[in-house]
């Protein structure tokens, strides 16, 4: 029986909720002694805890600083496990980075301490790095791989451009992050060397050795209809049209404060990025997987069904000669409204 059961889970995850370091670092070490891997213990307990992190805060259960509290906790338990273990680097080196603008280290931690755990010697870089600054470390550490992740899949085109420096320096890319995707077709387009779901497959696939893919990425031919460069470019403007004609087309708004309203145009900028990211990789599933998380996270904090529908319409509206976004918000605003 595997010892990291869903009684385990849900005690870790009560221990981070209430941001108990040392009770969850000790269920964490006395996992270690009792023979459960370190690499079981990073994926198969902080890792799925993390994501119930998420579960919880979206459905309004958990607040933002109990999040923050939890993931400072996961963060701390991962550095336990890692020192506890102390792998001995037997291979060669490997850089694990997140993507420009992408702030979700922790998935690239694990993903980093998992491949210490197999041997490799790992520089992690943490954080959202510059491609300028990644490329001259590239130069003055010669790795064998460059690992890119991307959680957050508006920083996607961002990432596109990482990727591509670290090739044209000739240093093989394994993607991963949430923000690639299921499938892995978006780290292929943007061409990444390899890509994997998981710190635990991404381990395998280096022990395989890269590269899967074909050596040239095809080219976004999609991007020539200019909708992506209009949206990335006008996003301001085009958030504050819609945000005014949506206070006049849906008539709760008219009663929004002043807290409210900057939410509301918070979220609507949310559309914007995950829209032109859609339109960037030539994805609709993208934008409708944002509208349906989106609209559960809505839904759980008490505002109208109607909502998330009448800003869809209204972007449709403003992007009345945009063919490719408005088949994506139509793709969306049927998601909505088809069996759950
Ligand atoms: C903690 C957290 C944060 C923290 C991150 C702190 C940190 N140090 O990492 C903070 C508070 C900064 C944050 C901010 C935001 N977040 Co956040 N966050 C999360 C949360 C709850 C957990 C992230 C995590 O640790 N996951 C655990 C890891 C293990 O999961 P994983 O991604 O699957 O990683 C595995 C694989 O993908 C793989 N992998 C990962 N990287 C790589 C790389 C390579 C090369 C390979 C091969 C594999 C690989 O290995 C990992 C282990 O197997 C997630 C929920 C979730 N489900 O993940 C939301 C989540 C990712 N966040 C979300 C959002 C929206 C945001 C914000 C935009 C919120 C806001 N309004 O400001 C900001 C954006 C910040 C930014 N610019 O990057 C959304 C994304 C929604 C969407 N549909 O895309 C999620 C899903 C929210 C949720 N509640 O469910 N967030």
């Amino acid at each position: 029986m595997n010892p990291i059961s869903e009684t385990v889970i849900d005690h870790y995850l009560k221990l981070a909720g209430l941001a108990d370091e040392y009770g969850a670092i000790d269920l964490a070490l006395d996992l270690l002694d009792r023979g459960v891997p370190a690499e079981d213990v990073l994926l198969d307990l902080v890792a799925p805890a993390q994501a119930r992190v998420g579960e919880l805060w979206a459905a309004d259960e958990w607040s933002v600083a109990r999040e923050h509290a939890a993931t400072a906790v996961s963060d701390r338990v991962v550095a336990a496990v890692a020192a506890h273990a102390r792998p001995r680097p037997t291979r060669e080196r490997i850089i694990v980075a997140c993507a420009d603008g992408e702030y979700h280290a922790l998935p690239a931690r694990l993903l980093t301490e998992v491949l210490r755990l197999r041997g490799w010697q790992v520089d992690f870089l943490g954080a959202s790095v510059p491609d300028a600054h990644l490329i001259t470390y590239l130069h003055q550490t010669d790795p064998e791989a460059v690992a890119i992740s991307c959680t957050l899949p508006t920083r996607l085109p961002r990432a596109h451009a990482t990727l591509t420096a670290c090739r044209s320096v000739g240093v093989p890319v394994l993607a991963g992050g949430r923000g690639f995707g299921p499938g892995g077709h978006r780290a292929r387009l943007l061409g990444a060397d390899a890509w994997a779901s998981s710190a635990r497959l991404a381990a395998d696939r280096l022990d395989r050795g890269l590269p899967p893919f074909p050596p040239q990425p095809a080219a976004l031919e999609h991007l020539a209809d200019g909708e992506y460069t209009y949206l990335a470019g006008r996003r301001g403007d085009l958030v504050a049209r819609v945000t005014r004609t949506l206070s006049a087309a849906y008539p709760p708004m008219a009663s929004y404060d002043a807290r409210q309203m900057e939410t509301t145009a918070e979220d609507l900028a949310h559309y914007a990025d995950f829209l032109a990211a859609a339109l960037y990789v030539d994805d609709g599933a993208l934008f409708t997987d944002f509208v349906t998380w989106t609209a559960g996270v809505l839904r759980a904090r008490g505002v109208p069904d109607g909502a998330v529908p009448a800003a869809l319409d209204v972007f449709a509206g403003e992007l009345r000669d945009f063919p490719r976004a408005r088949r994506f918000l139509a793709a969306a605003a049927a998601a909505l409204t088809g069996p759950s």
